[in-house]
């Protein structure tokens, strides 16, 4: 028996909710944790994400002034790293974001701007999200070229450290790349693969995830870049995956499954994608020939529904 999986874009709208620990508590080491004024705030924002339908426009966020200074000290220092640290297609991506979605060091984006620029550029789309999902859930939702995006961000008294995924890492790390259209169609061969597989083949496709998406570099014009969202988002694994200190190998799907990683530290190993084409074509045939999957899926784009072949 296989086990249920999302066959068309709604069925998404019972995940927002079906958070892992649960979106109003924050565990005891958060910074915001004992801060009675920042846990009422996450209540009121993750509110939207509760109820949020498929089809219908994201609730805009009035920020506070408090907010929106923690995301100018984030956005800038980031910034000023990407010319000289981030692949060129995010390069590419930022400065359309700024003038078609209001990103800039004064406040923070909304995200509806957002899902509507990128949906004109790759299909791509956001739902907002109370807190961490499964992974079979976060990745399921990539098959239909859905991103879970949190709206509320870290505590100001550490504007540089969240243990959790926030604004400033969805809005500066991942919304850049998914106006790729190569890397639109990598992230969904993910999401594709996840759909229907086993808990084991899910736990190797979040592995892969988190050396791509989240943590993944790039040989461009014979130079090492960033890619993945966790460096894009943090100044000082940015620095450090560039610098001569952590291995380098090169992405390969059934080896990089299986790589274990520390997930409070800067990450000792990388992995280095030729190109999002190449990688995804990697985990196509990961998909095909090393999973237990006795079916493969296909996406209609035009009815956004999934077919089982
Ligand atoms: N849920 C949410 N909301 N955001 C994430 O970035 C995220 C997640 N990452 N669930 C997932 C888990 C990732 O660590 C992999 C796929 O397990
Ligand atoms: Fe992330």
């Amino acid at each position: 028996s296989v086990v249920w999986f999302p066959r068309k874009l709604s069925d998404l709208d019972t995940f927002a909710e079906k958070v892992m620990e649960m979106g109003e508590e924050l565990s005891s080491d958060h910074p915001g944790a004992h801060d009675p004024v920042y846990r009422k705030r996450r209540a009121d924002i993750t509110r939207v994400a509760k109820t949020y339908r498929t089809g219908q426009p994201i609730p805009a966020i009035e920020y506070t002034a408090e907010e929106n200074e923690t995301w100018g000290q984030v956005y800038r220092r980031l910034t000023s790293m990407y010319t000289t640290h981030a692949c060129r297609e995010h390069q590419y991506v930022f400065p359309l974001l700024v003038q078609n979605c209001g990103y800039s060091d004064k406040g923070i984006p909304q995200i509806d701007d957002i899902s509507r620029f990128l949906k004109d550029c790759t299909g791509f789309t956001l739902r907002p999200v109370m807190g961490l999902l499964s992974s079979r859930d976060f990745l399921n939702a990539f098959a239909f070229r859905v991103f879970y995006s949190t709206q509320y961000i870290r505590h100001s008294s550490k504007p540089f450290y969240t243990p959790e995924p926030d604004c400033c890492h969805e809005l500066l790390g991942h919304v850049p790349l998914f106006a790729d259209p190569d890397f639109a169609d990598f992230s969904q061969e993910i999401g594709l693969a996840s759909l229907g597989a086993s808990d084991e083949d899910i736990q190797k496709l979040a592995t892969i995830f988190w050396f791509t998406v989240e943590f993944g570099l790039c040989r461009q014009e014979g130079e090492i870049k960033a890619y993945g969202a966790g460096l894009l988002s943090s100044f000082g694994e940015l620095e450090y995956s560039l610098s001569d200190k952590p291995e380098l190998r090169p992405f390969d799907p059934a080896k990089t499954a299986v790589q274990k990683y520390p997930i409070t530290e800067f990450q000792p190993v990388y992995f280095v994608a030729d190109s999002f084409k190449d990688a995804q074509e990697k985990v196509r045939d990961f998909a095909a020939n090393s999973m237990n999957r006795p079916f493969s899926v296909r996406y209609n784009a035009l009815t956004q529904t999934i077919e089982v072949l």
